[in-house]
């Protein structure tokens, strides 16, 4: 996380320029504020990582911009990561659980596992079905063989997990699962809750999954959660989400 520190580091500076220059009060809050943020997402040691970004913050612009790409993986992502170090490092009884063990069993452990296994989970899922524009592919055959059964097209597809998305109130992501009775579904869960969960109102194993945080779209597309929902598809990696949909039927 060399880039967030050297940018608070910058920040810092620059506010402590603005000190100098003995500015307004509220620009000083502002200034000291960066510093603290980035700090607070500098990886800690533990158990839990995250997985490489598999391209660039700008590559899937313009789509998903640069600057939300590098605040969602390197501050909130990485916050999951350390605030999951953190909890398991105080209780013996959390050594050697693997992330995905945390999240099945999700019922069994304090709330802040739950939160937290479960944003480390879901971004590292969200991150890998993602491609640039253009470089995106098509659904594999077998993939919209099951989509045309179970949901009826690829446009019923998008407006089923848009409405998912809009219906859920506050934070949380909208869903395609291959349920326990082998048909794909749409669903959705709320904050950083997923359908491998135990406390799962729908179980299955995800195909898809679009996080419909705040925090994913804002700074691009402001409230307009719909419109985001709608162009996420043009950076839909459908060669990653084709593989977790054989793999799903495969187990
Ligand atoms: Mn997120």
């Amino acid at each position: 996380m060399s880039e967030s520190s050297s940018f608070g580091r910058r920040e810092f500076i620059r506010g402590g320029i603005a000190a100098a220059g003995a500015v307004m009060a509220a620009d000083l809050i502002k200034s000291v504020a960066v510093p603290s943020q980035a700090a607070a997402a500098e990886a800690t040691s533990g158990p839990f990582s995250p997985i490489k970004l598999p391209y660039s913050y700008g590559a899937l612009e313009p789509v998903i911009d640069a600057e939300t790409m590098e605040i969602h993986y390197s501050k909130h992502y990485q916050g999951y990561i350390n605030k999951l170090n953190q909890i398991v490092s105080t209780d013996q009884k959390f050594s050697n659980i693997a992330l995905a063990d945390f999240v099945r069993n999700v019922s069994k452990y304090p709330e802040g596992i739950r939160n937290n296994a479960g944003g480390d989970w879901n971004h590292a899922f969200f991150w890998k079905i993602m491609a640039s524009p253009g470089k995106n592919g098509a659904p594999s055959k077998e993939l919209m063989d099951a989509i045309t059964r179970d949901i009826g097209s690829l446009e019923d597809l998008k407006n089923g997990m848009a409405q998912a998305g809009l219906a859920r109130f506050g934070s949380g992501w909208s869903w395609l699962i291959l349920g326990q009775d082998g048909r794909l579904k749409i669903t959705s869960s709320p904050n950083q809750d997923n359908p491998v969960m135990d406390i799962a109102q729908e179980r299955g194993t995800p195909i898809i999954g679009i996080d419909v945080w705040e925090h994913a779209y804002y700074l691009k597309y402001r409230s307009a959660r719909a419109e985001y929902l709608g162009q996420w598809w043009n950076v839909a990696n459908w060669e990653e989400i084709s593989n977790n949909f054989k793999q799903a039927r495969a187990a």
